[in-house]
């Protein structure tokens, strides 16, 4: 908990959800102890009050165990010494200078990240552009948004997504491509469903893989991996050819759809072709193509299938195509819209965050390079674009760039080829990270500081939703220990650089106006992002900026601004430039060596690398282990089975992950999540087994889609530790980390015997207190412990086909009054409430376990997920779990009839 003194806690702080791109608005009560209660903001338009369970489980992360509170330096063995930050900023900025005066400016290079607030991400930015004079500043929107940013830019002139979420609401047609809705934007899916069953809108789901989003979709379309832009590309064709091209709209407003047209009829001059191309049915493909053209407010939504991919640019691309061929955007409930992924993905592409962008949305023409010169009054301008992601870690590896600084992102774990990229950062001669946490994975790559960050709580600025919706984060909470806010750590070792005149910000308000007087500086309409209005905003208007949607120059009349309904696109000569497509393909094919695309993505209630989502017991029930999901063709082909272990390997790595069948995985495909790192598992960092291969045009690499094999693991015993300090389990066991209430907890695999367990649990908890339960020649091995009559750790180990009972011993291990007498029961397994076993949680909000659904629904009276709401509860807070709901419904209805049809 806290140390400090908490703000005040009158009333609740508006502020705006950490993780995905929605954007939602969060109340947030402090509790006078350190800790807060949330809740959706009704006034907020992104969300009108709801939250999904990862947004509702803001409170369980607020803790101060992980945090990084003091600034550290690595010292001579390989540790970490707390230092002042007068030490640090000074070692910072003298490291910086040395190698700058040595190696040039491109020497140095920032890792930013879509988690950053735009007031952080502004002043970076300008540092490294303007006054270092180096263009390497990239981010982690590089792996995230950049082929829609490439895809944009060419095709529009500008990065502008042209719609609202007021257009999900009022479609007629909703398309999902390489989006997994459900699980990743969850309050935009229930605003879908709403739309659904409120006005009849109909769904399309294009995903290689068939996932929750897809449950109730209209149409699923399981495409082969890669093949997005010859199905569009057919979709063009097909439009064309029913006479649905809008010529007015392509006349006034649009180049080049003649050779577009003629490009997409080689690509796909036929259903036939497109069946061939995308491993779709023709009637499939028929019926979704009938369904686009009939139905004029169609939304086309996309986020990492599309982008993630060697050819995301075109992907991108051809399905703007469509919407422009048809006058289809810009207007209510109709155009292609980019899901952004992370809080502030889109304000970093605002400011100028990537490489290949200088600031405000202008690039490196010398008009550009020169205004921006003028306006930062900059001594130092960078001159062309700067390397992105893969390439800088690759300079980094080459010694072509010797000083990088991280900030709010786990490069280890998320970027391809991630155990060449922790060695690479090991060479730097100056690598420093500014970090909330110290389970960032990152830290591995011996930082020589590292710097304590404000939080998410804790930090004053803005971010900027898919929607273009700038929305205030608010702090609520005190800087613990000697935390400081990004901008301010920047701006210090700035003013030590000797630029101390451009950065001397008294707070982030004046950093937003600034910010905002540049969008605005000699635009005249040219550019998009133009927030002028805002330049002049002080510290009140800025602490009372309420939401509100870009653009905002000067003088604007409110609104919902919906760009591009009547052109105006942001090239040359205003007109959008529709551009041809490469032929669609993989970055590698699979080969008898690799014969399994490997897929990967996220899950419902893990954020990324688990640094703060990993922190919640509510969100650790859902998924609590890294698996890999197959086909079960596939599971018998190479040996696998449910609940059992297997490697992943290619040229570029391996992990060892939990088997789970899943018929909604492609045979020769592989989907494996991309939560876990180091930090929280032994085997599952599946960076490491992700290839390099990037977009041509966006250097996105393909995360989804690396050619692999896999081969079955046996571990002879399973198991689960619970402590309420960490503990070590014996070396070449697999283990995954689960948050539990009350301590730690560890499920694992091992090849220990029940006595060598037995021997370990012995030296880690000591015997005084210990009860123990030993089963030799059955395999298993049980032990409690308490200290002062409270139970502080628990040891369940059996043989690989035994169930360990990890639920039931979670929640006695989670009972602060649960009785020392007890401690045989426990070890037997039995339940002490007598309550039957809860099983997995399905509902994260209320607790609701796969049993208690399981059961509701065989009793016979319940027969939707509504009725299991209005028992339950499950599925009535976020409702992300509705889709699960839904489907154990299906798969007990028929368990039902298949057991009454064998009877
Ligand atoms: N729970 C949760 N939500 C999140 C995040 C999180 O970590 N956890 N992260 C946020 C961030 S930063 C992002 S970027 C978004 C990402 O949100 P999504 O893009 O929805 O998530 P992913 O799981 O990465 O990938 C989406 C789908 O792309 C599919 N796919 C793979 N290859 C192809 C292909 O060739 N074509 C098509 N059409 N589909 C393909 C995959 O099977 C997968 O189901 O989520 C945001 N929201
Ligand atoms: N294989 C594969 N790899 C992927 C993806 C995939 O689908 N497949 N998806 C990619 C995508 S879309 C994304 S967005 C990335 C995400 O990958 P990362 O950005 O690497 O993952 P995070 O866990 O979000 O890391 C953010 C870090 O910043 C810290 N942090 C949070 N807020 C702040 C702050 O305000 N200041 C500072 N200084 N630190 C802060 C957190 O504690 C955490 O350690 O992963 C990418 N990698
Ligand atoms: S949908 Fe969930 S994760 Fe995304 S912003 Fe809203 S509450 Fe946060
Ligand atoms: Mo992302």
């Amino acid at each position: 908990m806290r140390h400090d003194a908490p703000l005040s806690s009158s009333s609740p702080v508006r502020t705006t959800c950490p993780y995905c791109g929605v954007g939602c608005g969060v109340l947030a009560m402090p509790d006078g102890k350190g800790g807060a209660a949330v809740a959706g903001d009704p006034a907020h338009p992104a969300n009108l009050g709801r939250l999904c369970s990862k947004g509702s489980a803001l409170g369980e992360t607020l803790g101060l165990g992980s945090r990084v509170l003091h600034p550290l330096k690595r010292n001579a063995a390989g540790g970490y010494d707390r230092v002042s930050w007068e030490l640090a900023l000074d070692a910072v900025a003298g490291g910086f200078s040395s190698i700058i005066a040595r190696h040039g400016p491109e020497a140095v290079a920032f890792y930013l990240s879509g988690q950053l607030l735009t007031e952080d991400y502004y002043v970076a930015n300008k540092l490294m552009k303007g006054f270092i004079g180096s263009p390497h500043v990239d981010t982690n929107s590089r792996l995230c948004m950049s082929s829609t940013v490439a895809g944009h830019r060419r095709v529009f002139g500008s990065d502008t997504v042209p719609g609202s979420y007021e257009d999900l609401d009022c479609a007629d047609l909703i398309v999902l491509v390489g989006s997994n809705t459900a699980w990743c934007h969850p309050v935009l899916f229930r605003r879908m469903q709403q739309n659904r069953s409120e006005r009849g809108a109909k769904l399309v789901v294009i995903d290689p893989r068939v996932t929750a989003t897809a449950e109730d979709a209209d149409l699923v379309l399981p495409l082969k991996p890669g093949s997005d832009a010859a199905l569009f590309a057919g979709l063009l064709v097909d439009l064309a050819e029913r006479g649905l091209v809008d010529a007015t709209y392509l006349a006034n407003h649009t180049t080049g759809f003649d050779e577009t047209l003629a490009n997409a009829r080689a690509i796909a001059p036929d259903l036939a072709t497109v069946a061939l191309r995308t491993g779709l049915g023709m009637p499939d493909i028929a019926a979704f193509y009938a369904l686009w053209a009939s139905t004029p407010a169609v939304v086309t939504a996309w986020s990492q299938g599309v982008n993630q991919s060697a050819q995301g640019t075109d992907k991108v691309a051809a399905i703007l195509h469509c919407h422009l061929a048809t006058g289809r955007i810009g207007r209510p409930g109709g155009g292609p819209f980019s899901l952004t992924g992370q809080p502030n993905a889109m304000g970093g592409r605002e400011v100028g965050g990537l490489a290949n962008m200088l600031a405000a949305h202008m690039g490196y023409s010398p008009a550009e390079i020169d205004r921006v010169r003028r306006f930062w009054n900059a001594p130092n301008m960078a001159r062309q674009e700067g390397l992105k992601a893969v390439a800088m870690l690759d300079a980094v590896a080459e010694q072509r760039i010797r000083a990088l600084w991280v900030m709010a992102t786990n490069p280890a774990v998320s970027l391809p080829r991630a155990d060449h990229v922790l060695s690479a950062l090991k060479g730097l001669d100056l690598f420093i990270v500014s970090e909330n946490v110290l389970s960032n994975d990152t830290l591995r790559g011996e930082p020589d500081f590292i710097l304590p960050a404000a939080a998410w709580s804790e930090k004053d600025g803005t971010v900027t939703n898919s929607e273009r919706r700038i929305s205030r984060q608010r702090a609520f909470l005190p800087l613990p220990g000697e935390v400081k806010p990004d901008w301010w750590i920047i701006c210090e070792v700035a003013r030590r650089l000797g630029f101390g005149q451009a950065f001397s910000y008294p707070d982030a308000s004046e950093i937003y106006a600034e910010h905002a007087t540049l969008s605005a500086f000699e635009n005249e309409g040219s550019r998009d992002f133009d927030i002028g209005a805002h330049s002049m905003l002080d510290r009140r208007a800025y602490d009372a900026l309420n939401p509100v949607q870009w653009p905002v120059p000067a003088g604007r009349p409110l609104g919902t601004p919906r760009l591009f309904g009547d052109g105006g696109f942001f090239t040359q000569d205003r007109r959008a430039s529709l551009k041809p497509l490469a032929m669609p393909a993989l970055a590698s094919a699979v080969s008898d060596e690799f014969p399994l695309l490997l897929n990967t993505g996220r899950i419902r209630d893990q954020w990324h690398t688990m640094t703060r989502t990993g922190l919640s017991p509510k969100l650790g029930a859902h998924i609590s282990e890294p698996s890999v999901y197959l086909n079960p063709a596939d599971a018998g082909r190479y040996g696998l089975v449910e609940g059992g272990f297997a490697r992943i390997e290619n040229g570029h790595g391996a992990v060892v992950l939990k088997v789970a069948l899943d018929p909604g995985v492609q045979e020769g495909a592989l989907f494996a999540p991309i939560h876990w790192s180091a930090q929280t598992a032994s085997h599952a960092r599946i960076g490491a087994a992700v290839q390099p291969f990037c977009d041509p045009y966006s250097g996105q690499p393909e995360m989804k889609a690396t050619p692999s094999r896999i081969l079955p693991v046996a571990y002879a015993a399973r198991g689960f530790v619970l402590s309420r300090d960490p503990v070590a389990l014996p070396s070449e066991s697999w283990w995954a980390a689960v948050a539990v209430d009350g301590g730690q907890g560890r499920l694992f695999a091992t090849n220990a015997s029940a006595d060598e367990l037995m021997a370990h649990s012995r030296a880690i908890f000591g015997e005084d207190g210990l009860v123990e339960m030993v089963d030799r020649e059955a395999g298993i091995y049980r032990c409690a412990a308490t200290r002062d009559g409270k139970l502080v750790a628990a040891l369940f180990l059996g043989p690989a086909d035994r169930a360990p009972l990890w639920d039931t011993v979670k929640l006695a291990f989670a009972d602060p009054d649960f009785a020392p007498e007890n401690r045989l029961a426990l070890l037997a397994g039995r339940r002490l409430d007598g309550a039957a076993d809860a099983g997995p949680i399905v509902c994260a909000c209320f607790g609701v376990g796969l049993n208690a659904i399981r059961a509701a629904f065989a009793s016979g009276g319940t027969v939707s997920a509504e009725d299991i709401g209005r028992q339950l509860r499950a599925g009535t807070n976020c409702g992300s779990c509705l889709p699960e709901i839904r489907r154990i419904g299906a798969s007990t209805r028929h368990g039902n009839s298949a057991g009454e049809a064998a009877a």
